[in-house]
């Protein structure tokens, strides 16, 4: 049995009821196969077998109180996994379905992602599995607090550096702010994607969805393809996928569909990209009011947004949320490729479908790393304390995205499997991560 195998085994075995986990590693793994073979010292040194063990998991309990005077409690997460080359960074996410598992599969993602950035980050995330939704905004503060009581005492500008993911923006990201400062006294650079009068970084609300359309760019190009006149689904319409679809509307695409977790909508004409952040942003309500604004558009309960003929697919909205059948209907209706927002957001087996096919597939951690990228870029000005312009923060962001792609293009050339976009990037993303475990010894 291969060595990859025999760690995947171990894992699986060792981490019961964590499917998200299992499928990360085991899509990494597999694209490790020939680099292992060919660097001993890898399995000489235990280093697989260390890469996917967290170096610290925390979960702690979150009481607060309700607007109705009621005490609840949910559970908070934080998973510190690897630090080889930088203080941990990733997001937190605050989701009804956060447990374990999927805060491990996120962080493990993370590592290989945060490497790709170029910079120095290393992987780890968190969150609760506190719902946001239909919360008042005194509740989400309780919440914040209550989460930064304990969360303080693991993080710092130079340990580990949290940020939004789901159901964590701005609004939240400022509430844990305070907190923190009240708890320590200090005002350091320990979460990004703060408000700008704060230490926030211009572009950062931006960069996940921008990055992936700069990605996307490098991606059509080198097969002959162009932005311009596209027709584009993009899943979701929080942060990630808004500013995607602003970012194809600038290069000259149209975004034709998006969806929230109770539906979807087509508009043939272009989304209305003000409509949606009216209602997602400042209204935070449900994306069934769209028709309101845009009486000639469709609104569908449910499932079902892949089945709109496009030329590019990009799920901007969870993990799994793109599966086989909808491989198979996106195919046959011509779309030539799909790239990645979100994290892990395409299934195994349609991912093995899309590739069979020809389609050009990139995988969310070289596609989506924009965000983190821009948040290490926050950390920087932090550290100097001074603030670039938009133009200066989007300018970095594109040639980091362009950086990625090419590197993900030749690690995947350089194995004997070119044009393989997800080989590319977990080899590229570990290959550093790697190395620097091997230079810091057995730790
Ligand atoms: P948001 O909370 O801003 O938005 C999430 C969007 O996805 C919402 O529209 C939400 O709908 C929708 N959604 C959530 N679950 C489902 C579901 N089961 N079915 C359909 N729609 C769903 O989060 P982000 O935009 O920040 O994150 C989106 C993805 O991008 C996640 O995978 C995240 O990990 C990833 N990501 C985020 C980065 C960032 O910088 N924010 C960076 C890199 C990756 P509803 O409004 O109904 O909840
Ligand atoms: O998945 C991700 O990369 C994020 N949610 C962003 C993490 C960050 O630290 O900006």
């Amino acid at each position: 049995m291969s060595y990859t195998q025999k760690v995947l085994d171990q894992l699986v075995a060792r981490n019961p009821g964590e499917p998200e986990f299992h499928q990360a590693a085991k899509e990494v793994l597999g694209s490790l196969e020939l680099v292992v073979e060919q660097r001993p010292e890898i399995e000489k040194n235990g280093l697989l077998e260390r890469l996917i063990e967290p170096e610290r998991q925390i979960i702690f309990r979150v009481p607060w109180v309700d607007d109705n005077g009621i005490v609840r409690v949910n559970r908070g997460f934080r998973v510190q996994f690897n630090s080889a080359i930088g203080p941990y960074k990733g997001g937190l996410r605050f989701h009804p379905s956060v447990n374990l598992g999927i805060i491990k599969f996120l962080g493990f993602e993370q590592i290989f992602k945060n490497s790709l950035t170029g910079l120095p980050i290393g992987g780890g995330k968190g969150g609760s599995d506190f719902d946001p939704k239909g919360k008042s905004d005194r509740e989400v503060m309780a919440f914040c607090q209550s989460f930064m009581n304990e969360l303080y005492r693991h993080i710092g500008a130079d340990v580990d550096v949290p940020a939004g993911d789901i159901g964590v923006g701005a609004r939240e990201i400022g509430f844990l702010y305070g907190q923190y400062k009240k708890l320590t006294g200090n005002y350091e650079s320990v979460l990004t994607g703060k408000g700008i009068p704060y230490g926030g970084s211009l572009a950062r609300t931006q960069a996940t969805g921008y990055g992936l359309v700069y990605f996307v760019n490098e991606m059509v190009k080198d097969a002959g393809k162009s932005l311009k006149g596209a027709r584009v689904i993009v899943s979701g319409s929080g942060n990630v996928a808004i500013y995607a679809a602003e970012k194809v509307y600038q290069m000259g695409g149209t975004p034709i569909a998006m969806c929230d977790s109770t539906g979807w909508i087509y508009d043939k004409d272009g989304v209305d990209l003000d409509a949606v952040k009216q209602i997602k942003e400042v209204q935070r309500a449900r994306l069934r009011e769209y028709t309101s604004y845009r009486p000639n558009a469709e609104y569908h309960e449910g499932v079902g947004i892949w089945t709109v003929p496009c030329d590019i697919a990009l799920p901007c909205a969870t993990q799994n949320e793109l599966h086989l059948e909808d491989a198979k209907t996106l195919v046959k209706n011509g779309c030539y490729a799909v790239a990645e927002g979100a994290n892990m957001p395409t299934t195994p087996d349609a991912i093995d479908y899309l590739m069979a096919n020809g389609i050009l597939y990139s995988p969310g951690k070289a596609s989506n790393a924009g965000g983190v990228a821009t948040s290490a870029l926050e950390m920087s000005q932090n550290a100097m304390r001074l603030s670039w312009t938009f133009d200066e923060v989007d300018e970095k962001l594109h040639g980091i995205m362009v950086n990625i792609y090419e590197n993900c293009a030749r690690a995947a050339s350089n194995y004997g499997c070119a044009g393989n976009l997800m080989a590319g990037a977990n080899i590229a993303g570990f290959e550093k991560v790697c190395n620097a475990m091997l230079a810091q010894g057995i730790v």
